[in-house]
């Protein structure tokens, strides 16, 4: 029975062009990359996706700082993107960036649609201004007391003490974050999108099984509040682009990010052209859409982004899997605390594999936070990786070796241990599909368990007569090394390095529909070091290099 190949397109969200890439982005790009690739090799046809999010405030003042123009920053940030996630092995068809042409072309699309359709209004607000650096405010460029609990220190939108929502000029003593005076209020006209009207669509969509039960009932309660007018523009000096007829006004860099995901698959459309665009993002597309964003970001996807989709007639995504965020020894991640932690850095420390491996460990389908504690990971990583996986490969593949000229038996010693291994791929499978990959990491080490028990059992340093084709020690070993790839083709898609040296040490690819035919009468090579130990040593560097 063959069955026929989805069609797949996976985001991830776009990383800002304002910093480097850390290990907290990572989190996210690594499950997804865990799934695209498990996608991949169960034959289905995967487009992975993703970009630089390139404009707003943040990114204008980071080049000012650095004495840069936005575009130079921008530029020089996606290579160092690129780089981070090649290091980290997320297999990207496409790493594009907002402020391309691309994007520019599908968000006045978009505009356009939206304005003939009515749904623009332009309105006059109060807003924050800060007079010396003459520039509008943010919410994030904004900190002051918190109007509900009097928490000092918050910013502009929502308290981290309370969680109150609030509009920022309800902040007492409010201070702007970049020239640290206090703003006045000033007028200015903006554009807002009436999201109100698809009140009645989301309640629809929300419940039509794209979305995890934590993630509807959020949705949920903001639906209960009632929507509120989106503003989509803001005020000069802005870095993004500019809104036709309507003067010193940009695009809010919310409204063109999501746009993004569409700008990244139409310039891979550019560099293949075996790919039709419409065949993805038009209204009826049958193709699969799958956003996977952090928690902080929902109502951007569940509640902002489908009305976008449905007013412009494109195509909805069928599902929107989000993830919590990343704790590091019980702390969050944030530069004043000392605790950001770069990908680039994390490299000069420790591998890539060992990152993924302790995230997939971690991994499962809801949006509860994620604690990494480095001794743990150090732990974790030399026990499961080093002592379990590796040394059942490592104690078999000698006597092959040394005795058998590298030839693998022609017959398993335990046929029914073996079924024990491959009878575990539904249950697998299942959990792949549904991203509970700490699931996947906790079988597949009771699996090595019982594999180095076996081993144990039957002593093949104890075996006397050697060299004699299909005796004991030949069956033994055989059986260590089939079962250890059969483990191998469970992980591949969480540990791509080690999954590429065992395929060349194995002289035979992993492939997820051939676990039913063990590896026999065949040459392996040598033993080559497939993993090495991590140390413990290294975590203090790390944080030094963090600092
Ligand atoms: N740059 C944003 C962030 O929070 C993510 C943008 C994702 C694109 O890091 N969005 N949508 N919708
Ligand atoms: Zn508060």
């Amino acid at each position: 029975m063959s069955i026929e190949p989805r069609k797949i397109l996976v985001t991830c969200a776009l990383p800002y062009a304002n910093g480097p890439i850390h290990i907290g982005h990572m989190l996210e790009h690594i499950q997804a990359d865990i799934w695209v690739r498990y996608q991949r090799m169960r034959g289905h046809e995967v487009w992975f996706i993703s970009s630089d999010d390139a404009h707003g405030t943040a990114v204008m003042l980071r080049a000012k700082d650095l004495g840069i123009s936005e575009k130079q920053l921008i530029r020089k940030t996606q290579k160092e993107h690129k780089i981070d996630f090649m290091n980290f092995n997320i297999s990207y068809d496409n790493y594009h960036t907002t402020h391309s042409t691309e994007n520019l072309f599908l968000l006045r699309k978009i505009f356009y649609c939206l304005n003939n359709k009515k749904l623009l209004n332009k309105k006059t607000i109060i807003q924050l201004y800060d007079n010396k650096e003459k520039i509008f405010l943010p919410d994030r460029f904004i900190k002051g007391t918190c109007p509900v609990c009097y928490s000092e220190n918050q910013y502009g939108d929502v308290c981290e003490v309370c969680s109150a929502i609030y509009d920022p000029v309800d902040l007492i003593n409010s201070v702007s974050v970049i020239s640290n005076t206090a703003p006045i209020l000033k007028n200015t006209e903006h554009l807002y999108f009436n999201l109100p009207v698809f009140t009645d669509m989301l309640n629809k969509w929300i419940h039509s099984g794209v979305l995890d039960e934590s993630i509807i009932k959020k949705t949920e309660e903001w639906l209960k509040l009632g929507l509120k007018t989106w503003c989509i523009s803001r005020d000069y000096p802005y870095f993004g682009f500019k809104i036709p007829n309507f003067y010193n006004k940009y695009f809010y860099v919310w409204l063109d990010a999501p746009i993004g995901y569409i700008s990244a698959f139409k310039n891979l459309c550019l560099k293949n052209k075996n790919l039709n665009f419409n065949d993805f993002w038009n209204e009826k597309s049958k193709y699969e859409l799958y956003h996977f964003i952090g928690k902080d970001i929902i109502y951007f996807h569940t509640l902002f982004w489908p009305s976008i989709l449905e007013a412009s007639s494109f195509r909805k995504p069928n599902g929107i899997f989000a993830h919590g965020h990343l704790t590091i020894n019980g702390l969050k991640l944030s530069k004043s605390k000392g605790l950001l932690i770069k990908a680039s850095d994390w490299l000069k420390c420790f591998d890539s594999d060992s990152l993924r491996y302790y995230y997939a460990s971690k991994l499962t389908n809801n949006i509860n936070d994620i604690e990494m504690n480095l001794d743990d990971f150090v732990y974790k990583v030399n026990s499961d990786i080093v002592n379990k996986l590796v040394n059942l490969a490592s104690r078999s593949a000698s006597f092959i070796n040394k005795y058998f000229n590298g030839y693998l038996s022609d017959k398993l010693d335990d046929f029914s241990l073996y079924e024990v291994f491959i009878n575990s791929n539904k249950e697998i499978e299942s959990f792949f599909e549904n991203r509970k990959f700490s699931s996947i990491v906790k079988i597949s080490m009771k699996l090595l368990d019982l594999a180095n028990q076996y081993i144990n059992d039957n002593k093949p340093w104890k075996i006397q007569t050697k060299i004699q084709k299909n005796n004991r020690l030949h069956v033994i070993c055989t059986m260590g090394i089939n079962l250890f790839r059969i483990i191998m083709i469970y992980l591949k898609p969480i540990i791509p390095v080690l999954s590429e040296k065992t395929e060349s040490f194995l002289m035979s690819s992993l492939v997820w529909n051939e676990i039913k035919k063990p590896l026999l009468s065949k040459k392996i090579k040598n033993f080559p070091r497939l993993y090495e130990r991590i140390s413990s040593d290294k975590i203090l560097q790390l944080f030094t290099l963090s600092k």
